[in-house]
């Protein structure tokens, strides 16, 4: 998970998406993921306007700023750039990465998509400074996303490409382990964090599941 500037090393990376927050808003579920120790938080809303993912996420830097976690943030350039984010997440149709690289700050960490292994190798050309690699089992989380490239795709990754990644995509409690045994140190997960009734145990949880690995 080193070898580029910035990643963290760590295991778990959290991500926003308030309607599967059980009614709470993203602020208090980053509130509770900051507690439970995640270090990297991802700000994803799909369904605010610029305004109120602006108002939102500034409320998130504020908290991550406060705690030393890292926050990147989804799809929108302008937007990591407006709350001082660490970094920006970008997806196969969003603005490419040289121009973000261009418009970016020098000090922005920018990750990637990718969901096969010519994405893989174009984002490392690109100047990704890391990869979302999946999805890898099933998700309903993320709509357009194209069918699971499952483990072997997360192996190809491990084996040939030296940037740090975060495994994606229907990852929970019960199969973390398995990714992680694939050679993912680092797993990204909406769902399974966000709609727990208790984000501090299921953290806990999942942590006990990578330790097993
Ligand atoms: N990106 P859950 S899959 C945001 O494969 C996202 O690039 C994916 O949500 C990718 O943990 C995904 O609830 C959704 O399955 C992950």
């Amino acid at each position: 998970m080193s070898g580029s500037k910035g990643f963290p090393e760590t295991d778990l990376y959290g991500i926003t998406a308030a309607l599967l927050s059980r009614g709470r808003s993203n602020v208090e579920v980053v509130r509770e993921m900051i507690k439970a120790g995640i270090s990297i938080i991802q700000y994803r809303e799909k369904e605010r306007n610029m305004r109120e993912k602006y108002m939102e996420c500034l409320e998130i830097r504020k908290l991550t700023r406060e705690a030393g976690v890292m926050l990147i943030v989804n799809d929108h350039l302008d937007l990591a750039l407006a709350v001082e984010a660490d970094g920006l997440h970008l997806g196969q149709d969003d603005l490419p990465l040289p121009q973000a690289r261009k418009l970016a700050t020098p000090r922005l960490l920018l990750g990637i998509s990718t969901h096969s292994p010519d994405q893989a190798k174009a984002a490392a050309a690109g100047g990704a400074d890391y990869l979302g690699v999946g999805p890898i089992f099933a998700t309903q989380t993320k709509k357009d996303v194209c069918a699971p490239v499952g483990l072997e795709y997360l192996e190809y990754v491990a084996r040939n490409i030296s940037l740090p990644f975060v495994a994606i995509g229907g990852i929970k409690e019960h199969n973390i382990a398995l990714v992680r045994g694939r050679g993912a140190t680092c797993c990204a997960l909406v769902s399974d964090i966000v709609g727990a009734p208790d984000i501090i145990s299921k953290v806990r949880g999942l942590r006990e599941k990578c330790r097993s690995a």
